[in-house]
Formats: C-alpha cells, structure tokens, sequence
C-alpha cells in the first residue's frame, strides 16, 4: 500500500436535471468539482471565502456559496442546479431575459451567481417586494462591484412579474425595426447574453481549458515591505515533484525593469523603477521574488514554499510623510522619494487677496488607498503563438501600452509581442498597469511552454495597485457675497512603491482641486511621493477623487462659515462662459448653471424632509458636490479603428476598445450601426473583432474614459470612409463584389486624434489645455446618521449629469449607478492600509446591496459635444469623482460632525460628534 493512501467517495449527484455519477475527493469543494470535474464554467469563483456569492448554486433547494462547501457534505443523490440548469440561450429564464433588458450583467462576473440565488429567492416567494429581494442578496452574500445594485433588483422584480403572468416576456425583449437608430436605446449589450447564461468565458475558465502542458505558475513574494535582497536559493524548490523551472531575475532576458511610463519630462525619475523579479531590493509587500512552474497549481505551490530568500531589511516608509522626512532613505537610489513637484500658478498672487478676504476657510483633509475590490481574481496565461510570437492573454485595458511598458524588461521586440484581453470580471483601472503580463512573458521565454498565472483574492489585493492615498491642506478665500477669490493648496500623492503613471496622477490632482469653481487666483502644488505600501495605479476618475474631497468639502465649510447655504455657494461660482479651469482651460459646455436650476426644488425638498424627520438618536442630511472628470489622455491623444466590408454584405469593425465591463462592444455596435445607416446594414451584420494586437489597431487605453469618445470617432471615420468608397455617381453604393470586381479596398481606416484641441502644460505654471473635453455634474447624497453608534446609511442618491449624447441608455445608466455606490465605499468603508487586516473583500470595506441605497436618481443634460462621436462625451469615471465628498458633506448637515479623513467609519462619527460637544 502506498505510504500516503488518498480516499476518494463515489457519488450519484442530479445536475441540472441529469444524473451523474463521479468520484471525487470528500475535501475537495463544491465548486471544484462544478468547474474542473463536471466542466460547468457558468459557475465563477472569485474570493473563495464565502464573501461574494460569486459561486452560487443551488443544493437541494438551498441557495449556497459552493466554494465553502466540502464534498462530504454534499450526500449522494443531492438535487444541484447551475446557471447552465437555469436556463441557456435557446432556453432563456424570465431572470435571465430581465438581467439582459437592464443591464445587470456589466462585466458580467457577479451575474450567475446572482441569477441563481434569485431563482432560489422566487422558488420560496414568486412575489417579493424590493426590499426582500435586498435582504434575500444580503443574507447570500451576492455582491456586485460594476452595478450599484438597483438594476439587479430591477430584473428580479421583473422576472418575478413574469412568472406570476402579470407580464409577458416579450416585453423584456428589445424589439429593433430594422434601420432605425439605437442611439440613446436601451438595447441589451452584445455580451448580455453570454453572460447571463454563464457561457461568457473569463481567464481561469479559459484556464481549465488550456492544453494539458501547460505549467502552472506560482510567485514567491515578498512578506515585507522593504529589504535588501541577499540571495535567493532555489536548489530545493527544483527538486520538488512536477517543477519544470525556479526561475529569479538571473532568467530575465532584458532590463528587468518595466516602463513606467513617465508623462514630464521634469519629472525626477526615468519611470523605470519595478522590477518584474526583484533583484537588489524589495519595494513592497508582496513583491516577486521567483517563479515557480510545474505541471500542477498544487506542485507549484509546494514547491515555491521551498525557496529560501535571504533578506536584510530596511526601514519601510508606509505613507507620505514617513517617505519626507529628512533622514528617509531614498527609496529607489538615486532618485528622490519626492520625484515630481508641479506647480499651478493661476492669476495674482493669492497673499494679499487672503489678507484682504471677507471670509476664509482652510483645513487638512486625507483619502485612503482605496483597494480596487474586483471580484475576478487577476488571471492570465502566455505562450508562443504559431507565428512564433510571445503572446500573452490577460485583463490588460491597454493591449499596445503594455506591450511598450514589458518589452525592454523581458528583451523582445515589440513586433514579437502579442497581447489578448480575456473576457474580465472588471478592472476599474488597476490593469493599467501590467500585472501578471511580464512575469507570464519570463516564464513562457524561460521554458517554451504555455504557462498559467493565477492570483487568489489575497494576492489580488495586496500585490496590485491601489488608488493612491493622498494629503491635501487647502485653502480658499471669499468676498462678501460669497464669490471665491482665491484658492491655496499642496496636494501630496503617496504613490506607493513604484513611479508608473505617478506624475500623471499629480497632474490630475492640480486639474481638479477647486474643479467647477471659476477661481481666477490660485497658488498651489501637486507631488507624487515614492512610500513601501501599494503602488499606486489608476483608479476609475484616477486624481479626481482625491482633490475634489478637499475642495468639495471646503466649499461645504466656508459657506458654513459664512451662514450661507452650500447649493447657493456653489451656484454662484460654478462655471459660466469666461471662466477657466484651474489649470486655466476653457470648458466646452457650460451647463452647470442649468443643472442647478434643474437640482434646486429638488434639494430644497430633500432639506425640508430631512430636519423634519431628524430625531433625537437618527439625524438626516443631505449633501451635494460637483462631479467632474475629463475625457482622453492628457494633452495629445489618439485613436484608431477598421471597418471592412464583408462578403455576404456585412461590415467588420476592427478595434481594440479593451472591455473592462463597461460596454466597449456596445459602444462599438451602435457607433458602427449609426455612421453604417445610409448602407442599411442590419445589426446581426456587424461583425466586431476586438483586442487582439495580432489582428486589431492600436486605439490606446481603455482608461480616462476615453473609450466612448476616442474609439467612437475613429470607427465613425473608418465606416465614413468605407461608405464614401462604396458611393456610386448614381447616389447608390456598390456590393461587395462590385467593390472586390472593381479591385477597390475592402478594409478602410479610421483615425481620430485630439492634438489639435490640446496643449501641454506649462512647467512653472501648471497652465495649458490638457484636454478636448469632460464630464459635469452635480451629486446629491441623502444620509441618515446614528448618532448614538456613528453608523451613517445612505438613503438616497441624486446625479445631474452632462455626459453629451447618451450612446446607450442602459449601459450609461449601469455606469452611473455602479460609480455612486463605489463612492460609497470611498466615503464610508474601503480602505487598504493595514496589511494584516486589509486583506479581504469584506475587511477592505467592499459595499453590500444594504449599503447602497435603492433609490437612485440619474437626470442627463445631453449638451452635445463638437468633438465627440454624435455629441457624446465620456461618461465612465463621471459618478466616481465626488460622491463621497456629498456624503461626507450630508453628515456634516446631518449632525454636524465633519470628517476630514476617510472613510466615515462610524468610531470617526463619533470621535467628531464627542468633538463638537
Ligand atoms: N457610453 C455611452 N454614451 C456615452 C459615453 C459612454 O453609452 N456618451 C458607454 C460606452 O459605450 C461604454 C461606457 O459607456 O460602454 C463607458 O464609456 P467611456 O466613458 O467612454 O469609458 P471607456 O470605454 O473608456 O471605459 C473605461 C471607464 C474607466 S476609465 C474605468 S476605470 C471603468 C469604467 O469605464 N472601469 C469599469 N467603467 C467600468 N465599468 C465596469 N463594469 N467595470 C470596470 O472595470
Ligand atoms: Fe464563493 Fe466568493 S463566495 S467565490
Ligand atoms: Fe457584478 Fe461586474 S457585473 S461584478
């Protein structure tokens, strides 16, 4: 008998209506056995923890989360049910069918998890109210990052009429007469149904689906924040069971340095600072040290915990102003710890308008480093192509950029480099960074073979980027009326290990301090500072969260100060022709004012109810800020995309418009059907062939919600141009083969680039024309506050937004939504600050459907945009830019507690209640 005797159990299981019989381990989990065993990929798994309800199924009648129930749990002849037995595409369930109409399925990855535990919901109760659906999704744990909720329970409730017969399911159908617009539609996503049957394949599905060489990968990482890097010793670790190769920063081709992408050239460092496997020194926690591959995740993981890493370690700066301090060590030698400074100098100098003021505020505030808190843990795979090409899939939202940002690093010429984006359980901005790209591409160039890397929820969250926690002291003076003179500030980015996007960000945070306001005089500051925490990377309206909390909530204070009230404050000084930004550029529409108009009986209500309702132990407040984001890259930016006419007179768009979640193959759809209209090419016909830099244009990032405006103008160009080839004299358009016959192009290529409305900032000024154009709005927040507990809940949420021409209703509506509830998280819960607390979902404050409230309103101002495809202007980052600031400041209404540094924990309510007594 062997030493070691593995037992296995027989069981006869019911899946989806068929009975199976399986071996299988009695320790494994429900959800391996779904997945590996039984090869039902519908089912996803993200935290592995229980927290998200990701891999919902049902079990004998019961709603569970299987990646926490043991085989031995499960008895023989149990009844389960997966999103596959839920319904499939010939087959649709009413839920399923209502998760399509409203958009609930964003990225997508939630979604079987939450259509399953709602059919668990209407089996027990065909009529629940709003509210029970909310308890039912919060007693299950199903959490959702993209969407805020409201559109989930919208199909639940629909669904549920359905299935009383109170509603036929056609009327969840879209119905599309052929030629007419669906611009401004609600028009499901091309996606939506893949993902809401399950068939939407992610990066570990695709994983399981690899050939059978392919090694799988484990990291050994860092567990301290900052050391000098002795040895590594990888002798035992290559002597384990099924290990292919150890490999460390000695296997690494190139410089082993990636491109971070430095913006100015002011800018003190070269952006050349991460290692892909540390060599001299370790930056961070969790910081690659070595790669182990072998034939199993479990060879692997076993044998990277043999590798021996000798380490001395240094003093670790965890934020700011530790890394500032005199007798700091730089970070990285040679380059200072502060490695970019940019000032704006607005107008007079504010001194003097100060001494004179009528009324001025001033304080400190701080925002966390907030954890992006996606629930597909970060995955990707490698391997040479049949061209010979390294060729990397993964969660990239920026397939071209990255390729620059690893080649020098792992030594291949571009051209040799292909990147595919899987489909991806959201990113909101960390994949602007590479994060598993160049430690797949070592690994594939090291052993030759298909490799696979796959993250858990802990090495998701403590080894990827974070927004960048910032320190912001701020100032601004009044006049008698309540108009703003002047504005004084110093803003400070802790960015955390690495450089990569860094002066970028401290260039937004100059663009959006005191964004909104017609400031003319400003004196002020914005630094990126290099700690050993999380570097930092781009999060959804990268900078703008940060600088707007403090002028967002300064605004609130002065007018505090003044006894004026704060909708006044800001109504009087937001934007009107002849007002200029903070970085001195003039806006391309000019509707706050209207917006305001609009707000106004409606805050005025809100404040009413809310003293009437305050009570002594529950207080309520209502709070606004201006949402503002801008739309591009910064100063020169550009785009392109192809449109091809295909044999059975169809048409071809070709792109590379990455899909975080938000809805680029909509976008793309209903851009290609408008500019196509005059062809009178039906929607099936519209073929979209997307991300893959092997067969796709460069368009640039999916990032600075550009995607919209950018990849929209240039695929309207490539379709103008195929159209205006196919023109006859007659005013008719020629076939396919009447093209082919005549030897004309069937590919045309589409261009768009903002060059001509941009201009780069001054370097002593921090003055220019960064960008063509953004997005405005106003937040409302309702809070009800505890104040016996400190607990605020937020009741409910206003937008007013002029986002241009709305391209698909649904899809924007969705953006809207999911960005305010993420706001909340920002205001009141996420942070990722302690790295023995902040290491899971529930602990790094991701919130739950009773966190967001139901009542959500979005009211668009469709001002259209000169430079934007049919008039629109971004839209993505809008709702995440000042929300939180609202909350923040309906507290304050609320009770009269003001926080200054997030999040609103309720210890902090009541530390600044206890204050004000
Ligand atoms: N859209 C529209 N009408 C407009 C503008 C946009 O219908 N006037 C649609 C677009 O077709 C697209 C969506 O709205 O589907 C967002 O478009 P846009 O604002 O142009 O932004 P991008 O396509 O460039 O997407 C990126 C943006 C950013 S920067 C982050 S971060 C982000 C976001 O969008 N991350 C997301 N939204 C997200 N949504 C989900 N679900 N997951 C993420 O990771
Ligand atoms: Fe199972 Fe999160 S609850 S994966
Ligand atoms: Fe729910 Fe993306 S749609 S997590």
């Amino acid at each position: 008998m062997a030493e070691e005797m593995k037992k296995m159990c027989r069981k006869v299981l019911h899946v989806n209506g068929n009975e199976i019989s399986l071996v299988v381990d009695s320790e494994d989990l429900l959800s391996n056995v779904i997945r590996k065993q039984l090869g039902l990929t519908g089912t996803k798994v993200g935290c592995k923890a229980g927290q998200c309800g990701i891999c919902s199924v049902i079990l004998n009648g019961k709603v569970v989360r299987s990646c926490v129930v043991k085989m031995k749990k499960v008895e023989n002849g149990s009844i389960i049910t997966t999103i596959e037995g839920v319904g499939n595409k010939d087959h649709m369930h009413p839920l399923q069918v209502a998760f399509a109409k409203h958009g609930s399925a964003q990225c997508g990855f939630c979604t079987p998890g939450f259509i399953v535990s709602a059919k668990g919901l209407l089996e027990e109760n065909q009529s629940p109210t709003r509210q029970e659906v909310r308890e039912w999704f919060q007693k299950h744990r199903n959490v959702c990052r993209c969407t805020g909720y409201k559109p989930i329970v919208d199909a639940v409730m629909d669904a549920a009429k359905v299935i009383r017969g109170e509603m036929d399911v056609e009327a969840l159908l879209y119905q599309h007469k052929a030629g007419d617009s669906i611009l401004g539609s609600w028009i499901p996503r091309p996606s939506a149904l893949a993902k809401v049957s399950g068939t939407y394949d992610y990066g570990a599905d695709l994983g399981l689906k690899m050939p059978p060489e392919t090694l799988h990968l484990e990291l050994v990482q860092a567990k301290v924040s900052h050391a000098l890097i002795k040895s590594i010793d990888t002798s035992e670790a290559e002597k384990m069971p099924g290990v292919e190769a150890v490999l460390t920063h000695k296997d690494v081709q190139g410089t082993n340095r990636i491109n971070g992408m430095a913006l100015f050239p002011w800018n003190k460092g070269d952006g050349f600072d991460r290692p892909i496997l540390c060599d001299e020194k370790v930056f961070q926690f969790g910081d690659a040290l070595a790669i182990v591959c072998a034939d199993t995740p479990e060879h692997a993981k076993a044998a990277a915990e043999k590798v021996v890493v000798e380490l001395e370690e240094l003093p670790a700066y965890m934020n700011a102003p530790e890394a500032m301090a005199d007798d700091a060590i730089e970070i990285h030698p040679g380059t200072p710890n502060v490695y970019f400074e940019q000032p704006t100098i607005k107008g007079e100098e504010t001194k003097p308008i100060f001494e004179k003021a009528a009324h001025v505020a001033e304080a400190s505030y701080y925002t966390t480093r907030q954890p992006h808190l996606i629930l597909e843990p970060d995955v990707g795979f490698g391997y040479y192509d049949e061209e010979g090409r390294l060729t990397i899939h993964s969660k990239s939202i920026c397939l071209y950029v990255h390729i620059e940002m690893i080649r020098e690093a792992l030594g291949i010429e571009a051209e040799n480099i292909r990147l595919i984006q899987n489909n991806m359980g959201a990113t909101f901005g960390y994949k602007l960074s590479p994060t598993n790209e160049a430690l797949l591409g070592v690994a594939v160039m090291a052993t030759g073979k298909p490799c696979y890397l796959e993250f858990d929820m802990f090495q998701t969250i403590t080894y990827t980027g974070k927004r960048s926690s910032s320190y912001t002291d701020i100032r601004m003076a009044a006049d008698e009326e309540g108009m703003l003179t002047g504005m004084e500030y110093d803003i400070i980015f802790d960015h955390g290990a690495y450089s990569e996007w860094g002066d970028c960000l401290a260039f937004k945070g100059n663009m959006f301090v005191g964004a909104g306001y017609d400031i003319k005089n400003i004196r002020g500051k914005s630094s990126a500072v290099c700690t050993n925490h999380a570097y930092g990377t781009a999060f959804r309206s990268y900078g703008s969260p940060q600088a707007l909390f403090a002028s967002e909530c300064l605004v609130d204070e002065l007018a505090a100060k003044m006894g004026m009230d704060p909708f006044e404050m800001r109504y009087k000084n937001v934007y009107r022709p002849g007002a200029t930004t903070p970085v001195g550029a003039t806006p391309e529409v000019f509707t706050w004012p209207e917006m305001f108009d609009y707000l106004r009986p409606h805050y005025e209500k809100a404040v009413k109810e809310a003293k009437a309702k305050s009570a002594e132990t529950k207080k309520y407040g209502v709070g606004l800020s201006l949402a503002n984001y801008c739309v591009g890259g910064d100063f020169a930016d550009f785009s392109e995309a192809w449109a091809e006419l295909l044999p059975a007179g169809g048409v071809a768009i070709y792109n590379c418009w990455q899909d975080h979640g938000q809805g680029s193959d909509m976008g793309t759809l209903a851009i290609a059907h408008e500019s196509l209209r005059p062809l009178g090419i039906p929607l099936e016909k519209i073929q979209l062939v997307m991300n893959d830099t092997a067969i796709c244009p460069d368009g640039g990032v999916s990032a600075g919600s550009r995607g919209q405006v950018f990849f929209g103008n240039a695929i309207k160009h490539a379709c103008e141009k195929l159209i205006e080839a196919m023109k006859k004299e007659d005013g008719t358009f020629r076939s396919y083969e009447e093209m082919a016959n005549e030897g004309l192009d069937l590919r045309y290529v589409g261009n768009f680039a903002s060059g001509a409305y941009c201009a780069m900032i001054d370097k002593d000024t921090g003055q220019g024309t960064p960008m063509m154009q953004y997005m405005y709005g106003i937040v409302m927040s309702e809070v009800e506050v505890d104040v016996t507990t400190g607990k605020t809940t937020v009741n409910k949420m206003t937008l007013v937004t002029d986002c241009g021409t709305i391209i698909n209703k649904t899809v924007v509506d969705g953006q809207m939504y999911g960005g305010l509830v993420q706001g909340i998280g920002l205001a009141l819960s996420e942070d990722f600050e302690d790295l023995s607390r902040h290491t899971n979902l529930a602990r790094c404050g991701i919130p739950t459907i009773m966190d967001a409230p139901d009542e959500m309103e979005v009211v668009y101002f469709e001002t259209p945009r000169e430079h934007g495809p049919f008039g629109a202007s971004g839209v993505g980052e809008l709702p995440l830019s000042s929300p939180h600031a609202s909350i923040i400041n309906a507290i304050y209404q609320a009770c009269g507690a003001r926080i200054r540094e997030l999040p609103a924990l309720p210890e902090k309510v009541l530390a600044a209640l206890q204050e004000i007594e």
